[in-house]
């Protein structure tokens, strides 16, 4: 008998509808839900991966045991025991902070884990707690935190709405967009130039997003500090700055304009190559256009100057008057407010990571240490990892040396479903349920919404005898240690209670039976100015934190002399971070791993097209076919992360033959942002050459470039 079901795809931030049809156990079909009230139809080709993720015999169905025999399955009563045991067992010879702890992307996409992992975790009780945060978004975080006091009040551009865009190191053609939900972006974006919009795109890539841009503006990696500064000096010496609802509701802006008056925009053209007066004309255009926004992702979070970068934004957008305005940057208003009152504002820097003195922010230290955490003695160092729903090892800078201080530890477990190149690392590995064996509802990407919208997506099989949810998981073993430890054990809820009760206490009053009734969602409305309301004359915007002062003081004004190439990462549709590639459907095709150069790059280095090279950095080389890319600007080369699937020992027989290398063996753990601690992955210095095989061997001689400092 065929079903019908609702679902909202949890695999990125655009949280499609969808429609699954299935037949007993077999999925028939995957669709766009036409009758969403956010995606409107709209999916994209990964949306077919749900049913490859769970009929994929790889996918491990049970807790399994690494012994001198292998792998071997083992009963979740042992398992939960025998985890609980070894990580107290650690802290009790080693301290609490000899376990560490990484969470990975997929923990934001699971309310089993977003509510119940602190049940694990808080037992834990340890400092040393990693996630995808550092390899992504952190500056964001971090400027919300100290300019607007909460890490999670961030203004979402809306887009539906504006007129006039200025994108950096963002390519929502291939990402669908981020800190920025808005399912089918493509044509979101083509809707703002139908009705007379301007989108400018700035990208060291000609992307897919910049030739659809009326403006492109190419710019080396790493240097969009200088614009974004040179655009605010501009703004503040015409003196065209203008608050609107936050007039008297901001504090430093002296200050601002002090550290800003050097980076003229003269300065700034000598930096980027963007001419001065084009620097000038994108100012007077965001300031004319009352509905414009300034946004910046990846591209300019994840680069040395990420933090500075976030701020500078925020400021164009405040200081022009576009904040908590239509066709600006609005607060969302969502059915559970992650950001609401009560709810925790989170802290920067109370205290410092051991080996390095990186800042913790919301209790976690930036995982660009965690593997120098896990190979330096002493008192406090990592001895036992718990892993959750994460992939350092391709996911964060320096992957290899992570690779390899995973294989010192004394212990490690991993609540995750794949064998893969970091949990192959595991002694114990505790499988969470398929997605579509539990309940969905996107927390955080509702509050990140572009339009306020609320969907919860029921189970559409149900969970097998032997499965247990994630959130169960971190039930279980969460009693446990507290068991062993003689602790009070915490009495819990199922999460779906926990959701309904969030609903209800909610700003739109919702519950899950309504919600319920409503499979393709509920129509919240469109955002609305709410955001200057929360400040006043005595909690104001801080517009001037120290750290980002400081580090306007900071920046480097003499031009760099240097001609080394700058390694960025670049993302596909038919991609998704590092575990979407055990599938053939997604996988099937032409390569997607290649390093990407300029002609006039590979011609100075003699390198053919198609041939084999070898890429250098400071920490480790791989080799890559290079691929001539006349959209690339010179000097720039671009290998996308989450491939290297060809370490030994991992379960994953389609991604092995789609193996690649993995761009994190090549960034570098000490290249990060200052402020947050976040990876700079992308800007990193590499040098590139031709394999010449040895006419006897078969073993491509390594390159002897040697990097210039
Ligand atoms: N060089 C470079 N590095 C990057 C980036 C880049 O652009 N360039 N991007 C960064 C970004 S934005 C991110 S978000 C990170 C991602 O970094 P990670 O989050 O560390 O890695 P993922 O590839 O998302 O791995 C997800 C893991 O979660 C598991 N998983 C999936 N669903 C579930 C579930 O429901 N429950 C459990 N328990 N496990 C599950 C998968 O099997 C997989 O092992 O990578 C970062 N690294
Ligand atoms: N298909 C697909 N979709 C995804 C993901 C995926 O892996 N695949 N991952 C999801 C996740 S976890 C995230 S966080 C989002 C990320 O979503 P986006 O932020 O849109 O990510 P990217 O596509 O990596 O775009 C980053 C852009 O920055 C450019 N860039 C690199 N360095 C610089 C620089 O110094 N300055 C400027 N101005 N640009 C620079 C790159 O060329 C690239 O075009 O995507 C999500 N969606
Ligand atoms: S864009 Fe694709 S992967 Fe992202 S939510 Fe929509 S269908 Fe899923
Ligand atoms: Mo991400």
């Amino acid at each position: 008998m065929k079903q019908t079901h609702h679902r909202s795809c949890h695999l990125c931030e655009a949280i499609c509808g969808l429609v699954i049809e299935t037949s007993g156990e077999q999925i028939v079909s995957i669709k766009g839900d036409k009758d969403d009230v956010f995606s409107k139809g709209y999916i994209c080709p990964k949306a077919v991966a749900l049913q490859d993720i769970h009929t994929d015999p790889d996918r491990v169905t049970e807790p399994m045991r690494k012994t001198a025999a292998g792998w071997q399955p083992i009963s979740w009563t042992e398992a939960i025991q025998l985890a609980a045991e070894k990580l107290c067992q650690v802290q009790s010879s080693f301290g609490d902070d000899a376990v560490g702890i990484y969470a990975g992307n997929p923990s934001i996409h699971s309310y089993g884990i977003w509510l119940y992992s602190g049940h694990t975790t808080r037992a834990l009780k340890t400092k040393n707690r990693y996630s995808a945060t550092s390899v992504d978004q952190l500056p964001h975080h971090v400027v919300a935190l100290l300019s607007f006091g909460h890490w999670l009040r961030i203004p979402v551009v809306d887009i539906d709405r504006c007129q006039w865009l200025l994108m950096l190191g963002a390519n929502p053609l291939a990402s669908n967009g981020s800190v920025m939900t808005a399912p089918d972006m493509p044509n979101r974006l083509k809707r703002l130039k139908a009705r007379g919009g301007k989108l400018v795109v700035v990208d060291p890539r000609r992307t897919e997003t910049a030739k659809i841009a009326d403006q492109y503006l190419a710019m080396p990696p790493g240097k969009d500090v200088y614009l974004l500064l040179a655009m605010l000096q501009h703004l503040l010496a015409q003196g065209w700055q203008k608050l609107g609802r936050f007039e008297g509701l901001v504090d430093g802006l002296a200050q601002v304009a002090e550290a800003v008056a050097a980076i003229t925009p003269e300065l700034a053209e000598q930096q980027t190559g963007i001419s001065a007066q084009t620097i000038k004309q994108l100012t007077a255009e965001l300031v004319a256009e009352p509905k414009a926004a300034v946004y910046g992702r990846m591209g300019v979070s994840t680069q040395e100057h990420g933090s500075l970068c976030q701020w500078a934004i925020q400021l164009l957008n405040l200081l022009t008057g576009h904040v908590d305005e239509v066709g600006g940057l609005m607060l969302s208003n969502p059915a559970i407010d992650p950001a609401g009152p009560g709810s925790n504002p989170q802290g920067f820097d109370r205290h410092r990571s051991r080996v390095r003195g990186l800042p913790e922010f919301a209790g976690e230290y930036p995982s660009a240490t965690l593997a120098e955490e896990i190979l330096t003695p002493g008192a406090g160092q990592i001895k036992a990892l718990l892993t959750i729903a994460g992939n350092p090892v391709l996911s964060t800078p320096n992957g290899r040396q992570l690779d390899q201080a995973l294989g010192q530890l004394d212990f490690m477990v991993a609540i995750d479903f794949y064998i893969n190149e970091t949990t192959r690392h595991a002694d114990l590995i505790l499988p969470p349920v398929s997605p579509l064996e539990r309940g969905h509802y996107d927390y955080i990407f509702h509050a990140l919404g572009v339009y306020n919208t609320s969907r919860f997506s029921a189970p559409i099989f149900a969970k097998p005898a032997k499965g247990k949810h994630d959130w169960e998981i971190f039930v279980e073993l969460g009693d446990a240690i507290r068991t062993l430890k003689g602790l009070p054990s915490k009495p819990t809820i199922s999460p779906e209670q926990a959701l309904d009760m969030m609903l209800q206490q909610g700003a739109h009053k919702l519950d899950l039976a309504t919600l319920e009734q409503h499979p393709s969602g509920v129509d919240l409305g469109p955002h609305l100015p709410r955001m200057a309301a929360l400040y006043s004359e005595d909690n104001p915007v801080r517009l001037a934190p120290g750290q980002f002062i400081q580090a306007v003081r900071d920046l480097k004004l003499e031009l760099p002399d240097d001609n080394t190439l700058t390694l960025i990462g670049r993302r596909h549709m038919r991609s998704n971070n590092s575990w979407m590639h055990n599938y053939h459907r997604l996988v099937k095709g032409k390569r997607r791993d290649h390093l990407l150069m300029h002609p006039s790059d590979m011609q100075a280095r003699n390198i053919a097209a198609e041939a084999k090279v070898v890429i250098k950095s400071r920490v480790g080389s791989v080799t890559a076919i290079a691929q001539v890319c006349e959209e690339l600007l010179p000097g720039v080369v671009s290998l996308p992360h989450g491939f290297g699937h060809n370490r030994l020992a991992t379960k994953l027989h389609i991604a092995e033959q789609h193996a690649g290398v993995s761009a994190n063996d090549l960034t570098d753990d000490q290249y990060i942002d200052t402020i947050s601690g976040n990876a700079a992955v992308n800007g990193v210095k590499v040098e590139v050459c031709a394999v010449k095989s040895a006419p006897k061997s078969k073993t491509p001689e390594p390159c002897t470039v040697e990097l210039s400092d």
